[in-house]
């Protein structure tokens, strides 16, 4: 069978496990072929480091783009992550008119608990809003859901209609399908609900709460999520293989999470998320 290939756009934070040191070996072990852009190289990433360098690439990335292109490359997806600026959330947009007919998956990673992440405007957010509106799939937290709806943060206490709300109206910014993540009905159980906008149907998969709040866990999220549905699995399926590796990867990380503060240990959980994929 021919091996589905995917583009990824975001940074490399060498140390810390996300972005593209998660993405890049998840999406390989599932088998696809990964061709990242790195968007900026920086020592580590920004959550809970100080001090960290930050080389931004935003000029090779439109050389990287005309390159391709020049190649005749084609893409079965692309996926984005965190982006820099909103020049570079510009340049994704170009990235998507080169290449039509790929799937194409938005995480706006822009806000956690709340808050914007340290050095993120409203600017950036209404920017990413449009981008999240011309993807197939955005993969939004409910903060991140709020600020794209411009909808106060409801941190808890919510139902499914209250959520089944917000993926409404997320998919009436442009794209097809919406997955929030973080949702809790339950105190005991967090997953992630989904719509498709094109047959209005509604999914969702939830499994243990762990009551802890790990960096880079979106980005596994998006990634497994984004392998599988360029695998061609269903919106049903990607959302159980996502969910469930995500939380083996946290649940992994638990008995030294005062050490593994960072990061989690994603690549120890690798072969079950290969074998959840029969
Ligand atoms: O996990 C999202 C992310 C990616 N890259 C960098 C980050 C963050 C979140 O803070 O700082 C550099």
């Amino acid at each position: 069978m021919k091996q589905k290939r995917i583009a990824t756009i975001q940074d490399l934070s060498c140390f810390g496990k996300c972005s593209l040191t998660v993405a890049h070996p998840i999406m390989s072990a599932m088998g696809l072929e990964v061709c990242p852009i790195p968007t900026a190289v920086l020592s580590t990433h920004t959550g809970g480091f100080s001090g960290w360098t930050f080389r931004d690439l935003s000029a090779d990335i439109p050389a990287i783009i005309a390159h391709w292109k020049r190649e005749g490359l084609t893409f079965d997806a692309v996926s984005t992550g965190y982006l820099g600026s909103v020049e570079q959330i510009g340049m994704v947009s170009d990235f998507f008119d080169a290449f039509p007919g790929m799937i194409k998956i938005v995480d706006p990673v822009f806000a956690d608990n709340g808050k914007l992440y340290t050095g993120f405007t409203p600017e950036y957010a209404a920017e990413m809003t449009k981008l999240c509106g011309r993807a197939d799939i955005t993969v939004p937290n409910l903060t991140e859901a709020s600020f794209m709806l411009g909808e106060p943060y409801v941190a808890s206490g919510y139902d499914e209609d209250y959520i089944h709300g917000v993926l409404r109206r997320l998919c009436a910014l442009g794209c097809r399908i919406a997955v929030v993540t973080g949702v809790i009905y339950d105190p005991a159980r967090q997953g992630a609900v989904a719509l498709d906008s094109e047959t209005g149907e509604f999914f969702e998969y939830f499994n243990e709460n762990i009551d802890v709040s790990f960096h880079g866990t979106g980005d596994i999220f998006t990634s497994a999520l984004a392998g599988a549905v360029t695998l061609g699995k269903s919106m049903k399926d990607a959302l159980r293989i996502a969910v469930d590796y995500t939380v083996a990867s946290i649940k992994v990380t638990m008995p030294d999470k005062d050490e593994h503060w960072y990061g989690v240990k994603f690549e120890t959980c690798l072969p079950e998320l290969i074998k959840s994929l029969d």
